[in-house]
C-alpha cells in the first residue's frame, strides 16, 4: 500500500492545472455556459480567514461538477482592495496603501492556489488597478450623465473631538464610538446616487430571480416601500397646510394631536405665534445628539414638547388639535409629520398616556385602555361618521377618496431606502472624476459649477501623499495635495479644482462581475458580444452580511447599466439569477473568531498537517451549509481518516471485480443520484457522509467493480480534487479527472426492491403492508386481505370495486 502524501500530491495537482491553463474559460464555446461567483475577498493583512474556503470550496464543487456535465464553467476570483484596514494601516505605519495591498495580495494568492481551487487565474480583477478603476469611474460619469448622480447637503454623524465623519454604526448612545466624544449632526456636500428611482424594479424584479426567501425579504425590507396617503392639515395662522404621511388614512376621526420631527420647517414658520419658542428650541438642541436609531427605538420612554400658540384642523372632523414636537418622528422619512391616533398606534398610546392626551376609538375590537388596538384584519369603523361599519381595508380606500375629492390629501407611496450616499472623505478610494468651476458657473455652461471630466481623461490616477490621515476640516487627504487639486476645466480651459472626495466601498464591488467577463479591455467595460455569453451570473454565493446592501448596490448598477445598453438586453435585467448564503465559521468554542480571543484557525497550518482536500472536505461536512459552525479540530481528524481510507480503497486495499453484491450496486447508484442532487441544494454534509457510507461498504466486501470504482472518485473529485487526480491516474487514466464525463446511475437500480403499499377501505387509510415492490393486483389484493386492521372494515360488507395504484396502494370500495 502507498503512503497518501497529501503535500506532495496537492503541489503536483495545482502545478499541473497551473501548467495546463486547466479551468480557464473559453470566451467561445459550442458549449452552453455557466457562471459560478463568490464575493471576492478583502485583501487584509491577517491572510485568508477559514470562513472564506467555505464559499469557495462550496462553488468549487459546483464549477467542477458542472465542468463535468459538459459547460463551459466560468468561476472567477479577484480582490475587492480598497478600504479602511489597508488605509488605517498606512496611517499607522506611514507605507503607501498600495505596497501593503501588493504585499496582501500576494499572499492571499498563495493561500488560494494552495487550496486547488479551480478559479480562472488569467481573469483576475483587483478594484485598485487603475485599468479596473478607469470603469468604476466610467461608470460615476455615466450615471452622472443621465441624472443619477448629484451632489447635495447631506447630514453626517460629526464627532466633535475626533473631527471626523462617522457611520450610524459608529454613533454609541450619541458618543463618538472610539473617544466617547459629543455627536453632532453636520451638513457636508457629498455626492449621492438616486438609487430610489429604481426602488420599484428593485423589488418587482425580484419575482424573476431564485434566491433564498430571507434573502428576498432583506432586500425588500431595506427598501421599505409603504403604500399610504399624505394628509393635509389647516394650521391656524398659516396659509400653509401641514402635511403628514400615514398608512392609516381609516383612523383618521381618531386623530387627537398632531407630531413633528424638531427639524420640522413649521417651527420656524410658525415662530411668531409660539408662546413657548425657548423651551421647544432647548428640546430641539437635545434631540440633536442622538441618533436615528435610539430616537426610534421601541421601548425608549417618549419625550416631546407642545407648540403653544398653534393649533392643527383635523380635516374630517373640523376639530382643533394640538401640535407636538417629538423626535420619535423622524425628518427624513415621509414628510417629517405624523397624525397621532393613540388609540391604533403602540407609539402614540404611550405618547398620549404620558401627556395626557385624548385616545379616540375608531376601530372596533380591542381593548385601548390597556394598549392600542392595531389589528388591520378584523375591526369595524366607529366614531367615523359615514364611514362607520367598514372594514379598514374599505375605509383605507374611501377616506383617501374623500380626501382627494376635497382636495385634501392624496395617495402615496414612501421607500425607507434613501439616495445612497457616495462621497468619502478618504485617501484609500476611487478618486471621483468631477471638478469644480467657478467660471463654467457664471457663464451658466455649469447650473452648480460641477463639471464631469471626459472620458478620455481616465483612469484619474489615485495621486501619492504624505499624509494618510483624515483632516480636520472633514475633507479627504487629497484636498492636501493642492498642485493636485488645481486643474483646468474641461469645458472653459479655466482653473477648476478637483474633487477631493473618493468613491465608498462599495464602488469597486458593484461590477466587478461583469469585469471578469472581459478583464484586459481597455476600450470598453466589457465586450457585448462576450457578455451575450457570460452575463448573467447563473449562481452567487457569498455572506449573509452583504446579502442586503452589496446585493442592492450590484442589482441597482447592473439595471442601470442594462438601461443605458451596456449590458445587452439579451442578459436579462438581473444580474444573478440565484443567490445563496453560507453560514459562519466559528472558533472553537462557539464564539467569533479573532485575534482578541486567540481562537482564530490558521488555513496555512491546516493545510500543511492535514491537506486541503480533508480541509476542503470538512468544511463540506460540518454542518448545513446555511448554518454558523464552530471548527472542530475532532471533526478535521475524522475527514482525514476518511480521505485516508478512500485512498487506501484504491491502493491495494481492495480487489477490482467484475461483478459485486446487487446491495452495493444499488448503494453505488443511490449514492450517486445523492451526491448530484445535494450539490444542487447546497446539502455538501449528507453528499460527503453518503460517500463514507459508500466507502465503508466498499472496505466491507473489499471488492468494488469497475463502475464503482470510477463513479467513487468522480463523485469525490469536486470535493477532494487533488486525491481524485492522483487516484484518477494511478488507475490508468489518461487526462484530467475535471473533464471526464460525471457519473450518471441507473434509475432501475436505485428502486427500493420493497415498499409500502396503502391499504384503503372507501379512501380511509386502513394499513401499509411491506410488499415487493413490483407487487400485482392480484397478489395485492391477497395479501391485503390477510391484514386484522383492513379486515375488520371489510366484514360483512360486499366489495364493489377495487382501485390499485402499482407501487403506491390499494383501495376497496364497498
Ligand atoms: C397614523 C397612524 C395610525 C399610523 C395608526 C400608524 C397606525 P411605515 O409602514 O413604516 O411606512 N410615520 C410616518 N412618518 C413618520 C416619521 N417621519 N417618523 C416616524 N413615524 C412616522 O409607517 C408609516 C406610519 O408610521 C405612519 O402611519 C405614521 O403613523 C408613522 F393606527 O399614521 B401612521
Ligand atoms: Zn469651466
Amino acid at each position: 500500500m502507498k503512503k497518501y502524501d497529501h503535500s506532495k500530491i496537492e503541489k503536483k495537482w495545482q502545478k499541473f492545472w497551473e501548467d495546463k491553463k486547466q479551468f480557464a474559460a473559453d470566451d467561445e464555446s459550442s458549449k452552453p455556459k455557466y457562471y459560478c461567483l463568490i464575493e471576492f475577498p478583502y485583501p487584509s493583512g491577517e491572510g485568508l480567514h477559514v470562513g472564506h474556503p467555505r464559499s469557495y470550496t462550496a462553488l468549487d464543487i459546483l464549477a467542477r461538477k458542472r465542468r463535468m456535465q459538459g459547460y463551459n464553467v466560468l468561476y472567477p476570483i479577484g480582490f475587492d482592495a480598497f478600504g479602511l484596514p489597508s488605509e488605517n494601516y498606512a496611517i499607522k505605519t506611514g507605507t503607501s496603501p498600495e505596497i501593503i495591498t501588493k504585499k496582501n495580495i500576494e499572499n492571499f494568492t498563495r493561500q488560494l492556489k494552495s487550496f486547488g481551487f479551480s478559479f480562472d487565474w488569467d481573469r483576475t480583477v483587483t478594484t485598485t488597478d487603475p485599468s479596473y478603476y478607469k470603469w468604476t469611474q466610467w461608470i460615476f460619469l455615466k450615471m452622472y450623465e443621465h441624472d443619477l448622480a448629484y451632489k447635495a447637503k447631506m447630514p453626517i454623524n460629526w464627532c466633535v473631538s475626533c473631527k471626523i465623519g462617522l457611520a450610524n454604526e459608529e454613533v454609541v448612545n450619541g458618543k463618538c464610538e472610539r473617544c466617547g466624544g459629543e455627536v453632532i449632526k453636520k451638513e457636508l456636500e457629498q455626492w449621492m446616487f438616486r438609487i430610489t428611482r429604481y426602488a420599484d424594479r428593485l423589488i418587482d424584479d425580484l419575482e424573476t430571480v431564485d434566491y433564498l426567501d430571507r434573502i428576498k425579504q432583506q432586500q425588500i425590507n431595506w427598501i421599505g416601500r409603504s403604500e399610504g396617503a399624505e394628509i393635509d392639515f389647516k394650521i391656524t395662522g398659516q396659509d400653509h397646510a401641514l402635511t403628514v404621511y400615514t398608512t392609516r388614512p381609516d383612523t383618521l376621526f381618531g386623530a387627537t394631536f398632531i407630531v413633528i420631527a424638531p427639524e420640522h420647517n413649521l417651527i420656524t414658520d410658525c415662530q411668531s405665534q409660539i408662546t413657548n419658542l425657548k423651551e421647544v428650541e432647548a428640546y430641539i438642541e437635545q434631540a440633536k445628539k442622538k441618533s436615528d436609531l435610539e430616537r426610534t427605538e421601541l421601548q425608549k420612554e417618549k419625550t416631546g414638547v407642545v407648540l403653544q400658540g398653534v393649533m392643527a384642523i383635523n380635516p374630517v372632523t373640523g376639530k382643533q388639535i394640538p401640535i407636538w414636537v417629538a423626535d420619535y418622528v423622524l425628518s427624513s422619512y415621509g414628510t417629517g409629520a405624523i397624525m397621532a391616533v393613540p388609540a391604533h398606534d403602540q407609539r402614540d398610546w404611550e405618547f398620549a398616556q404620558k401627556y395626557h392626551l385624548p385616545i379616540i376609538e375608531v376601530i372596533a375590537g380591542g381593548t385601548i385602555a390597556k394598549q392600542a388596538f392595531v389589528d388591520i384584519e378584523t375591526g369595524k369603523l366607529i366614531n367615523s361618521g359615514q364611514f362607520n361599519d367598514m372594514s379598514v381595508r374599505q375605509a383605507m380606500v374611501q377616506i383617501t377618496k374623500w380626501l382627494e375629492d376635497h382636495g385634501m390629501g392624496r395617495q402615496t407611496v414612501n421607500y425607507k431606502l434613501r439616495d445612497w450616499v457616495f462621497s468619502r472623505q478618504r485617501y484609500w478610494g476611487e478618486p471621483i472624476p468631477m471638478v469644480y468651476c467657478e467660471n463654467c458657473k457664471k457663464t451658466g455652461a455649469s447650473v452648480d459649477g460641477w463639471v464631469a471630466l471626459p472620458e478620455s481623461a481616465l483612469p484619474l490616477e489615485l495621486p501619492k501623499v504624505k499624509n494618510y490621515e483624515p483632516t480636520d476640516t472633514g475633507e479627504s487627504p487629497l484636498a492636501a495635495i493642492t498642485d493636485w487639486v488645481k486643474t483646468t476645466c474641461p469645458v472653459c480651459g479655466q482653473v477648476a479644482m478637483r474633487e477631493t472626495d473618493t468613491m465608498p466601498n462599495w464602488a469597486g464591488s458593484n461590477w466587478y462581475f461583469l469585469r471578469y467577463i472581459d478583464p484586459k479591455n481597455n476600450d470598453q467595460l466589457a465586450d457585448k458580444d462576450k457578455l451575450e455569453y457570460f452575463a448573467p451570473v447563473d449562481w452567487y454565493n457569498g455572506g449573509m452580511e452583504h446579502t442586503t446592501l452589496h446585493l442592492l448596490y450590484s442589482r441597482f448598477i447592473y439595471k442601470f447599466l442594462y438601461d443605458i445598453g451596456v449590458v445587452p438586453k439579451k442578459c436579462g435585467n438581473e444580474p444573478y439569477l440565484k443567490r445563496t448564503s453560507h453560514g459562519m465559521i466559528l472558533g472553537e468554542g462557539g464564539e467569533k473568531m479573532s485575534k482578541s480571543r486567540g481562537n482564530v484557525v490558521n488555513p496555512d497550518e491546516v493545510v500543511k498537517s492535514v491537506g486541503a482536500d480533508t480541509f476542503r472536505v470538512y468544511e463540506m461536512f460540518m454542518g448545513p451549509f446555511d448554518q454558523a459552525i464552530p471548527w472542530d479540530t475532532k471533526g478535521v481528524i475524522g475527514v482525514r481518516r476518511f480521505i485516508e481510507k478512500v485512498w487506501a480503497l484504491y491502493t491495494g486495499g481492495v480487489v477490482i471485480v467484475d461483478s459485486v453484491s446487487p446491495e452495493l450496486t444499488t448503494l453505488v447508484h443511490k449514492t450517486v443520484k445523492k451526491v448530484s442532487d445535494d450539490i444542487e441544494s447546497q446539502d455538501y454534509n449528507t453528499a460527503v457522509s453518503a460517500m463514507m457510507i459508500l466507502v465503508n461498504k466498499i472496505s466491507e466486501e473489499k471488492a468494488m467493480d469497475q463502475f464503482t470504482a470510477e463513479a467513487l472518485v468522480k463523485l469525490l473529485s469536486p470535493f477532494a480534487p487533488h486525491l481524485s487526480e492522483e487516484i484518477w491516474e494511478l488507475t490508468g487514466h489518461k487526462g484530467s479527472i475535471s473533464q471526464a464525463p460525471w457519473p450518471v446511475f441507473d434509475p432501475a437500480l436505485i428502486m427500493d426492491s420493497e415498499i409500502d403499499l396503502i391499504v384503503q377501505v372507501n379512501g380511509k387509510l386502513r394499513d401499509k403492508i411491506r410488499v415487493p415492490a413490483d407487487i400485482n393486483e392480484q397478489k395485492a389484493e391477497i395479501l391485503a386481505k390477510q391484514s386484522e386492521k383492513v379486515l375488520v372494515h371489510l366484514k360483512d360488507r360486499e366489495i364493489k370495486n377495487v382501485i390499485f395504484v402499482p407501487g403506491r396502494l390499494i383501495n376497496f370500495v364497498v
